[in-house]
């Protein structure tokens, strides 16, 4: 009997222990911090001071190359022995309605022996671009790397068969240029984006959609971005073709947060999304639409923007290099047009078509070489500045921009002047200096409110100007009025 009893008193205090120690692992269970939810962060919701943050090397950057270079630098502008109508060489593959398997043809001619990264990176520099951004791909779908996502590529597909994108990107690095990548969402040769549409592949009139686009998109396009913005490490994606019907406002939201994901100080333009109207470049409504600046092509803000943007043009008519495209711009309306976006807040993106043997066209050569010699006198007034609070201009031929945090003021004179010049907004400090960027000599000068501030140029200084002084730079200390 006594066994008995000492059985059961063991059984119940087992039992009493197991209840205790049931009851400690639920109460710990509930100290057990909940597993951290891993936060997606929403890049569209970013902070004015971090966006101010990112945008910093850009805004103060100013200039830039564009290259647009592809598979279309072979026919050239010119299809069966014709030349093909419409300005952009490299919409051949569109305005000849040329059928996918024969532009390929041109892809397997494409072999630019001549490419040499490092000459292409010190053109830049020389020509006193701070940032590049080159056609990865373009509508052709052609990719000018070494795409695990694709074939139809120039180390796969092509014979010259090296990675265009690494040497750029490394000579870049060298020279101390960022590096920028253009992506088109429009996409001629790939079976699920516009390929179907053959032989009108812009058929965005027709508001046809490609049903298989999102497939495209994911399974395709975002792969391609991930291992460029990972292989490549991009500052900028420059997205374009985004007009299309197949392309939705919801994807674009989302594709902006997407690159972002993969490199959060990335900088997107507007064309990532359905924002841009038309050629003037701006979203028709800001924070509506994704994209970190405005993209006015071929042409320039009439005024000043709050907004941050970017004016791209080419020297020619084309983007893509055409061997019958010889309607240059002149050195003194690029550098006229760099000043004028300047002044106006913006950026200059000034394209290069180089040719299918890999060489930038020398018209485009000596318009770079003219531009970085002026850069070099007068860089200051461009570089790290930002546009007055009240006139960016006087009359025609003036434009004002400041040093950034500072009352130093840039009168940019884009017309040969007189013996004086009068400026109406500008009043210099009390005994201070007024110079001419590249002369020595400061210059006599007084100010009257009435009149405002006249500056005395003497005759020696005056009859240097030449055709080859594009615009004169006075240095100016003192507040706008
Ligand atoms: O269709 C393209 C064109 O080929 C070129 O790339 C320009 C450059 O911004 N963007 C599109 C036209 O708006």
């Amino acid at each position: 009997m006594a066994g008995k009893i000492i059985n059961l008193k063991l059984i119940s205090l087992c039992f009493l222990i197991l209840l205790v120690l049931f009851m400690n692992a639920c109460k710990s269970d509930k100290k057990k911090p909940e597993k951290a939810k891993i936060e997606t962060v929403n890049y569209l919701k970013e902070s004015e001071e971090s966006f101010d943050q990112r945008m910093k090397w850009w805004r103060d950057d100013r200039f830039g190359m564009f290259i647009h270079w592809g598979v279309y630098a072979v026919p050239a502008g010119i299809y069966n022995n014709k030349e093909v109508k419409g300005h952009n060489g490299e919409w051949i593959m569109n305005n000849a309605q040329i059928p996918v398997i024969e532009y390929e043809k041109f892809a397997k001619q494409f072999d630019p022996a001549k490419f040499d990264a490092n000459e292409w990176a010190k053109t830049m520099k020389d020509a006193g671009m701070k940032y590049v951004v080159i056609t990865s791909k373009h509508h052709d779908g052609f990719g000018l790397w070494d795409s695990k996502v694709s074939d139809y590529d120039v180390v796969d597909f092509a014979p010259f068969g090296k990675d265009i994108l690494k040497a750029l990107s490394k000579a870049c690095k060298k020279q101390g240029i960022k590096f920028g990548l253009y992506y088109s969402i429009i996409d001629w040769h790939h079976p699920e984006a516009q390929a179907i549409n053959y032989p009108n592949y812009n058929n965005w009139e027709d508001l046809k959609a490609n049903p298989k686009f999102s497939s495209y998109l994911e399974n395709y396009m975002k792969p391609q971005l991930k291992e460029l913005i990972e292989n490549y490490d991009p500052e900028i994606i420059w997205f374009d073709g985004e007009w299309i019907p197949d392309f939705t406002h919801e994807q674009g939201l989302e594709l902006y947060q997407y690159v972002r994901s993969l490199k959060p100080s990335i900088l997107i333009n507007n064309r990532v999304d359905k924002g841009r109207s038309g050629m003037q470049g701006m979203n028709k409504e800001d924070k509506k639409y994704a994209g970190d600046f405005g993209t006015p092509e071929q042409e320039i803000l009439e005024t000043t923007s709050t907004l941050d943007w970017e004016s791209c043009m080419t020297m020619n008519d084309t983007w893509g290099f055409k061997t019958n495209d010889h309607h240059w711009k002149s050195t003194e309306v690029l550098i006229h047009n760099l000043i004028d976006v300047t002044a106006k807040g913006g950026n200059y993106l000034l394209n290069v078509g180089p040719t299918a043997e890999g060489l930038i066209p020398k018209p485009s050569i000596d318009r770079l070489k003219q531009i970085g010699k002026w850069l070099k006198i007068n860089g200051e007034a461009i570089y790290a500045t930002e546009k007055l609070q009240n006139n960016y201009k006087q009359g025609d031929h003036i434009r004002f921009t400041k040093e950034k945090g500072k009352s130093v003021y840039f009168s940019i004179v884009m017309k040969k002047p007189g013996k004086t010049i009068i400026l109406k907004n500008l009043r210099p400090d009390e005994n201070s200096t007024i110079q001419l960027l590249g002369m020595e000599k400061s210059l006599k000068w007084e100010f009257n409110a009435e009149e405002g501030l006249k500056i005395v140029i003497p005759k020696e200084i005056l009859n240097t100007w030449n055709k080859n002084t594009y615009a004169w730079t006075f240095k100016i200390n003192g507040n706008e009025i």
